[in-house]
């Protein structure tokens, strides 16, 4: 028999690895008939949430963004963004102040979202709505390692203060050295497995699985097993990093 008392799930001061056995689900208003798990969130010190929310027919979304944007990628299945088709692979950035209806869900359909409190660049526009496919997104060799491919799902452009990318792991691939960084993620993992080391410590990660790492986590991840590994992440980025 399973042991109910053991996880590999912990929350630390500044990373949290987060596995499904450990999900309970959050009622959120206007988001009716569906299963929202609030993966990561201010409440444990991040600057921003992840959720994973899982849909059936009946579901039904709806919401205006106010200060924060919302990032949602399908990760299984299919429903209807604003009327708008998405399925597996395909997202859509919110940007402050718009309607949202996301409903038409095949059963079991899982969506992602990352939200972030935007922040303003004096002589940029806010960014417009944007819809995509990643799988017409290129992969390019990170750092110049061809077993490590990098995928930028948002406009490389300032008026963007927040990053979604898909990175694939070749097994054996590596980050290049221990990244250490103001800059914040969310993650979660869609395929594969690895062993993430966060703050020094090493965890073994695997497909549905995901990672909180506060900035100045420093972070290295190598991938195991026989197929790619894969995960998609948030990252706050393009401005002032001081308020001092
Ligand atoms: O974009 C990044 O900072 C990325 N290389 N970090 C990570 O995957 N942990
Ligand atoms: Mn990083």
């Amino acid at each position: 028999m399973e042991i109910s008392a053991l996880t590999r799930s912990v929350v630390k001061n500044n990373h949290a690895v987060i596995c499904p056995d450990g999900y309970v689900n959050s009622i959120v208003p206007g988001w009716l008939h569906c299963k929202v798990t609030v993966i990561i969130n201010e409440q444990m010190g991040a600057r921003f949430c992840q959720t994973l929310i899982t849909l059936n027919e009946k579901s039904r979304l709806t919401g205006v963004t106010a200060a924060s944007q919302i990032f949602f990628y399908v990760i299984q299945g299919q429903c209807t963004v604003n009327e708008k088709v998405l399925s597996a692979g395909q997202y859509v950035y919110i940007p402050v102040g718009k309607e949202y209806i996301i409903n038409n869900a095949a059963e079991d359909t899982q969506l992602l979202s990352f939200h972030k409190v935007y922040e303003e660049l004096p002589g940029y526009h806010i960014p417009p709505v944007l819809y995509g496919d990643a799988a017409t997104v290129t992969g390019a060799p990170f750092l110049g390692d061809p077993a490590l491919r990098l995928q930028t799902l948002l406009p490389d452009e300032l008026e963007f203060d927040m990053a979604v990318n898909i990175f694939t792991y070749d097994p054996g691939g590596h980050l290049p050295f221990v990244e250490t960084h103001i800059m914040e993620h969310g993650l979660i993992y869609l395929q594969g497995q690895g062993v993430y080391m966060l703050d020094h410590q090493w965890y073994p990660i695997k497909k549905g699985d995901a990672i909180w790492m506060a900035p100045y986590c420093q972070q290295w991840f190598t991938a195991m097993g026989k197929e790619p590994a894969v995960y998609i992440y948030y990252k706050n980025v393009n401005r002032f990093p001081t308020s001092i």
